[in-house]
């Protein structure tokens, strides 16, 4: 097929597409056997012209809804004027997006990133400046604490403060500099943190990809002032729990907290292309000098306009009270499915981040194919480990809409036969 033949090549059907990728993409996923082509708020449709209500929302990226028109019209506004210069001149664009982030959550200073593994990666070496330049720790000996069961990426370095064997096999050596604690353990924190090497504490205040592990209340508060006793940079990737996902603009904002340095991406964009932030006030920023970080594409003027976009929405809409109105709906809704049916043994998390324990081993294929049936009855999730299920729908979900998600859900647990 001649190159232009692509711009008009049609996938014909769900078979022909996943053929595709089997054959020249790399195996580095196993999707639900689903082929979108197109979204829109908190419905996608498949090849075939089935819909589908997204409980996954692209892992939390589409929050304000798939292709909101106002971030799709301020993406083609902008493309049609800009879309890259680097950084190696300035852009009208981000010095908006810049002041947008800082006075949107409280800080000096924002630096822009794509992925949310690069906003990582920048996290880190902020903390290891600040501990070599500030705190007065031995070059090349800090050490970050991470919590057990993380998921902050998918980098060489990211994976090496990783718990995840999956993640690891085969992808060493390690980079140094990491301790593990287990999550949700303050004593372990306070010993760990005690350590004059320890530059700073990354964690996220509710553990996405372990599967919607909701911390004790008191959590984050005690993070932030074992921080704080130790002369420790508090590191919160709000990746995914950011951005209005736990029925408050950040999940630090339930407990007050505010972190040293914080991590942003996913719904930054509301899902339409790679824009990640990191936050902090001058003292920790300003120790990255010219030269010293960035990227191609960070900072970009259409990500720029974009991010101002997609978070203008989650603010006018009142994303984050929708989101912690409808949770509640939400968990009360599967908790009454769990009283009819021994299939699930546990729901928890926290606005729109939810997610059900299957009762069947993590090895068990029980919680892949209820998906299977979600998809069949018109809903689509993905188990995340084995036999949890995270269920996290676009923000702008509306109550009528819950409920009939609730009731899909509802019918293919109490018909399902493993
Ligand atoms: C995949 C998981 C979720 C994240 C947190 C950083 C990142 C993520 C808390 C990195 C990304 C995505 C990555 C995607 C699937 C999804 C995921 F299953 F991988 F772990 F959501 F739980 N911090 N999470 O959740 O951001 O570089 O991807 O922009 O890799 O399969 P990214």
């Amino acid at each position: 097929m001649s190159n232009n033949k692509f711009m008009e090549a049609v996938i014909q059907s769900s078979k022909e597409a996943i053929a595709l990728e089997e054959k020249y993409g790399a195996h580095n996923y196993h999707p639900l056997p689903v082929v979108l082509t197109k979204g829109e708020g908190v419905h996608v449709w498949d090849v075939e012209g089935k819909r589908y209500f997204d409980f996954l929302s692209a892992y939390s990226a589409v929050n304000q809804g798939h292709c909101h028109p106002r971030i799709i019209q301020a993406m083609i506004d902008q493309a049609r004027e800009l879309t890259l210069t680097s950084r190696a001149f300035y852009n009208d664009k981000l010095g908006l997006a810049e002041k947008y982030v800082c006075e949107a959550f409280g800080y000096q200073k924002a630096l822009f990133m794509n992925s949310g593994a690069e906003a990582n990666e920048t996290a880190i070496k902020l903390a290891r400046k600040w501990g070599y330049m500030k705190k007065g720790i031995a070059d090349n000996t800090a050490i970050i604490v991470v919590a057990a069961k993380n998921f902050h990426g998918r980098t060489t370095t990211i994976i090496s403060a990783s718990t995840d064997p999956s993640a690891r096999k085969g992808f060493g050596p390690f980079m140094p500099g990491f301790e593990i604690i287990p999550y949700d353990d303050v004593p372990a924190m306070e010993k760990a943190l005690s350590n004059p090497h320890v530059c700073g504490l990354w964690i996220e205040p509710i553990q996405g990809e372990a599967g919607v592990y909701v911390p004790h209340d008191g959590y984050l508060k005690n993070a932030a002032a074992i921080c704080k006793k130790n002369n420790v940079l508090l590191m919160m990737d709000e990746i995914q729990t950011g951005i209005a996902r736990t029925g408050k603009m950040l999940a630090s904002d339930h407990e007050n907290v505010r972190p040293d340095l914080l991590i942003l991406g996913k719904a930054l964009s509301g899902g339409t292309m790679p824009v990640s932030v990191v936050l902090a006030d001058d003292d920790i920023m300003l120790l990255i000098k010219p030269g010293e970080h960035g990227s191609t594409f960070g900072g970009n003027p259409l990500a720029a306009a974009v991010c101002i976009a997609a978070l203008q929405v989650v603010k006018d809409e009142k994303l984050a009270d929708n989101a912690n109105r409808l949770g509640i709906v939400f968990r009360e809704r599967m908790n009454a499915v769990m009283k009819k049916s021994k299939l699930i043994t546990l729901v928890r998390g926290k606005g729109l981040l939810n997610a059900i324990v299957i009762n069947d081993s993590p090895e068990s294929e029980t919680a892949w194919n209820l998906c299977l049936d979600f998809a069949k009855n018109g809903l689509l999730a993905k188990p995340t480990h084995g036999n949890i299920i995270r269920l996290a729908p676009p923000l702008v979900i509306t109550e009528e809409q819950i409920h009939e998600c609730c009731d899909i859900i509802e019918k293919s647990i109490l018909n399902f036969k493993k």
